[in-house]
């Protein structure tokens, strides 16, 4: 059975419940005491993933770091008609990869801005939250862009293992003191995606509730 190494108010850890549950394949979780335990830090924990971040997919002994390495891999492997992660067309392939590469760049940004409000960690999160609204404004052009091709997800005409990959650390801006009220095409997107099939909330992210606007 696949076991992943998570914590649940991880966004990265999140992309990857959120796609398992959406492919339908099940998997156990292995509990890493991120905060307050710095447990990723620990030398146990290094030898499963020396960069010492989560999260770690270990597939039947095949480890795995990196939450969109994760998501390419288990696309590949476990949605064989290639609907989330199209690599039979060369531009789709190429689209998808550029969004995937973005979403660490938002990570950079917006996650870092919530650890810093939420967990109280020592960082510069002026220049994180400025990073995050480049990003943004960046991903809402696109999106908008999107609509008026009547393309409504950020590779293509379908969702994809880009959207999952970009979609946590947008949804929990607000809790690094970002707001996306001005954001007009990430708050649609960010309603479609909660909108799936076999969507799944994680702390912080809920279906019930529309995006909140932070104070800056
Ligand atoms: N590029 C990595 C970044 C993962 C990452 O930053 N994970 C966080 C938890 S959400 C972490 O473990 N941070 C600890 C650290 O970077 O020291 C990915 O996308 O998986």
């Amino acid at each position: 059975m696949i076991k992943l190494y998570d914590y649940p108010a991880s966004g990265n850890c999140y992309k990857i419940r959120l796609f398992l549950n959406i492919l339908g394949v099940a998997y156990e979780t292995v509990p890493v005491d991120f905060y307050p335990g710095l447990e990723h830090r620990n030398a146990d924990f290094k030898a499963i993933n020396p960069l010492g971040q989560l999260p770690v997919l270990d597939d039947d002994g095949f480890v795995i770091r990196d939450a969109q390495a994760i998501l390419a891999y288990l696309a590949s492997k476990y949605d064989a008609a290639g609907t989330w992660f199209d690599r039979d067309d060369p531009v789709a392939l190429g689209k998808t990869m550029m969004w995937l590469a973005f979403a660490d760049q938002i990570t950079a940004t917006s996650s870092a801005a919530r650890l810093h409000d939420v967990l109280g960690f020592d960082l510069d999160v002026d220049a994180a939250r400025k990073g995050a609204h480049a990003a943004f404004r960046i991903l809402d052009d696109h999106l908008i862009e999107q609509e008026f091709v009547g393309e409504y997800w950020l590779a293509g005409d379908r969702a994809s293992i880009a959207d999952i990959a970009c979609f946590p650390y947008v949804a929990l801006a607000p809790d690094g003191g970002i707001n996306l009220g001005n954001y007009h095409g990430i708050r649609r997107w960010l309603a479609r995606i909660k909108r799936m099939p076999d969507f799944v909330e994680m702390p912080g992210i809920f279906l019930e509730f529309d995006e909140p606007m932070a104070a800056e």
